[in-house]
């Protein structure tokens, strides 16, 4: 506990501490609603459930938000698209990043690691990234500055992190999304010895599990996977350490122009963590289906629990947060 920080050089903190429990409340009855679309093989009403629930409850928080990653485009997402005002109206100025069910497709085949997630910024916090795919990477604390970068080889950068870790390359293991677009990547991979966990997935859980990787044994995150889950990942990436990079992939004209409206001047931008979330960052996420990460949503005879883990960059506290709902 660090109770006098605001004594010291650091600044003082933008976001209230308190709005950390509302978040909590935000994505648990969000992971409460989809959870009753587990296994029901129905991806849209499992994620329409998620995305109502999530922006009912936002609307209940002091907050001027405003939703910069979303569902989509105000003409394609009728909720929480881009741009929409959520909060009560009243309070700081915040930016909201929303994945409402990240892992459609695991919560409607009830499959490990579907989570709702949301992050909170000051105003201007988050990246505007297109849906669009991102190129990261990311490993954890205590590796120097460039250890790993987008601009080397993914056989350069296992070597590099094997070296800097102080191990061979056969005891480094690497988490990617199980994709053909990753073929090469997975082959150039193979070819080094180390040992990969192929997800099909939930690449927020991939890049946090990157950084945990006393307990999780995975050591960097690596390959292409949905902008605005990147930016989401690196907010949470801001409160537990690491280093991550992302990069857009922008191949086509129209989705450079896209990128463009949304106030991206450079397409091949290489962007730190800091620089996918800045300033004051909160994280939350709610597990749906049990996973690696959280436990999903366990409805009982006469009440319903969930798990939630919950983190501030300010302090860097990270709490996690078994709760009992009355049903
Ligand atoms: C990832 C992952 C998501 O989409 O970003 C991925 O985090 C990327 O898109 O859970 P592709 O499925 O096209 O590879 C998800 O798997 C689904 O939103």
């Amino acid at each position: 506990m660090r109770l006098n920080q605001t004594e010291d050089s650091k600044p003082a903190a933008i976001i209230d501490r308190s709005l950390t429990l509302e978040l909590v409340r935000v994505t648990e009855r969000a992971a409460i609603a989809s959870a009753g679309w587990r296994g029901k093989g129905d991806e849209k009403a499992a994620d329409r459930a998620a995305v109502e629930a999530m922006r009912d409850e936002l609307h209940r928080i002091p907050i001027a938000g405003r939703i910069v990653i979303g569902e989509g485009e105000r003409d394609e997402a009728p909720m929480l698209f881009i741009g929409e005002d959520v909060g009560a109206g009243e309070g700081p100025a915040v930016d909201i990043a929303v994945d409402p069910l990240e892992g459609t497709t695991l919560c409607a085949k009830n499959q490990p690691d579907s989570i709702c997630v949301l992050a909170m910024a000051e105003r201007g916090g988050l990246l505007n990234a297109p849906d669009v795919y991102m190129q990261k990477i990311a490993i954890g604390s205590g590796y120097a500055q460039g250890t790993v970068d987008l601009d080397l080889s993914a056989r350069e950068n296992i070597q590099s992190l094997a070296r800097a870790k102080g191990v061979p390359v056969s005891e480094i293991t690497a988490c990617m999304l199980d994709r053909p677009r990753h073929a090469n990547l997975l082959e150039e991979l193979r070819s080094t010895g180390c040992a990969i966990k192929l997800i099909s997935d939930g690449d927020i859980a991939g890049i946090i599990h990157a950084v945990n990787t006393e307990d999780t044994g995975i050591d960097i995150y690596i390959g292409s996977g949905g902008a605005p889950e990147g930016v989401l990942a690196a907010a949470a990436l801001r409160c537990i350490g690491g280093q991550m990079q992302g990069r857009l992939m922008l191949d086509t004209e129209e989705k450079r122009q896209r990128a463009q409206r949304m106030g991206i001047a450079d397409p091949n931008r290489k962007y730190r963590t800091d620089e996918l979330a800045s300033g004051d960052v909160l994280f939350a996420a709610t597990g749906v289906t049990d996973g690696s990460l959280l436990n999903g949503v366990r409805f009982r005879r006469n009440s319903v629990r969930t798990a939630t883990v919950v983190m501030r960059s300010w302090s860097q506290t990270v709490r996690w947060i078994t709760a009992e709902h009355h049903r």
